[in-house]
């Protein structure tokens, strides 16, 4: 399918997802869901991606909510999908399928990320941020929203109640450096190296054996909710799987021929 608002390219298993909106800081309209869609349930079902890489077009990574389109609903009738329905049925399955999905997502942020843009960073397993690019968590307040496309979980979960407060509330600017010390951030590189350093993480997650990084990110999602008793349950129940497939069989000979075993 030929997108618009996307721009789609899958080299030697790694796709590669460019918001196409430069205009606006590849801020989300509809079309650019319905392109969303598509494109990742084809990163979903094309066994050839193992990885894929997030980014933006110009100089915004992404500006979160169209807000040219979100007032355009508001003038709409009143039976015009609610605020909470566009929510249901946008943001929240495009949230969803990158953590459910068993692959590795990398989010490459070549610039400013606001609203529901943070989100969709933080959504993604792995983040590299060019060092002038921005976090602007506190743009849902500044418009009157909340936090939301997961925001409200992410935030505390990867700073804590203090910090996330603070982001969403105080800080207009989060910076790449702060952003790495909190943790928000994997790496921070000067502008021109985020793909190169995404495109670099992502051929080493491509040798790693595709399955058990799909079951790890599982089983680390559900960390979130389980005690220790349920994820060392949970573990054997994936181990289990893991040790009967050939890669890992494959992998522990080659280790062992290394050896001279
Ligand atoms: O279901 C629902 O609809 C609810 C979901 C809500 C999710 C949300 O994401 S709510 C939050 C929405 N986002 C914002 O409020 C961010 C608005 N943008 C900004 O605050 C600033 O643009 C930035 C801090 C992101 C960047 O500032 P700066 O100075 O680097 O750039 P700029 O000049 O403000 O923006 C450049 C252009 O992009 C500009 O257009 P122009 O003047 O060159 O024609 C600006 O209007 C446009 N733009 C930026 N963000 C958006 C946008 N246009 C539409 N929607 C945007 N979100």
């Amino acid at each position: 399918m030929a997108y618009e608002t996307l721009l789609y390219e899958v080299q030697e298993g790694v796709a590669i997802l460019t918001l196409n909106r430069p205009d606006v800081l590849n801020a989300f309209n509809e079309q650019m869901f319905q392109e969303l869609q598509e494109a990742l349930r084809t990163v979903e079902r094309d066994e050839a991606v193992r990885v894929v890489i997030v980014t933006g077009a110009g100089r915004g990574f992404c500006a979160g909510q169209d807000l040219a389109e979100m007032q355009a609903r508001y003038v709409q009738p009143a039976e015009a999908m609610s605020i909470g329905e566009h929510l249901r049925s946008r943001y929240n399955p495009l949230i969803l399928r990158i953590r459910n999905t068993e692959k590795p997502f990398i989010a490459a942020i070549n610039g400013v990320a606001a609203g529901a843009g943070c989100s969709l960073a933080l959504a993604c397993d792995l983040r590299v941020m060019a060092e002038t690019a921005t976090f602007v968590f506190n743009a849902f307040a500044k418009i009157g929203l909340i936090p939301d496309s997961g925001s409200t979980w992410f935030l505390p979960h990867l700073v804590g109640y203090g910090r996330a407060f603070e982001a969403a509330t105080l800080i207009d600017r989060l910076e790449a450096r702060r952003a790495l010390e909190w943790g928000l951030v994997n790496a921070v590189v000067p502008p021109e190296q985020v793909l190169p350093t995404a495109r670099e993480w992502a051929v080493r997650l491509r040798e790693l054996p595709g399955r058990s990084v799909g079951w790890l990110k599982r089983a680390l999602q559900r960390a979130a909710t389980f005690t220790l008793e349920q994820s060392l349950e949970y573990e054997a129940h994936l181990q289990e799987v893991a040790a009967r497939t050939p890669e890992h069989r494959e992998r522990v000979e080659a280790f062992l021929k290394r050896r001279g075993g």
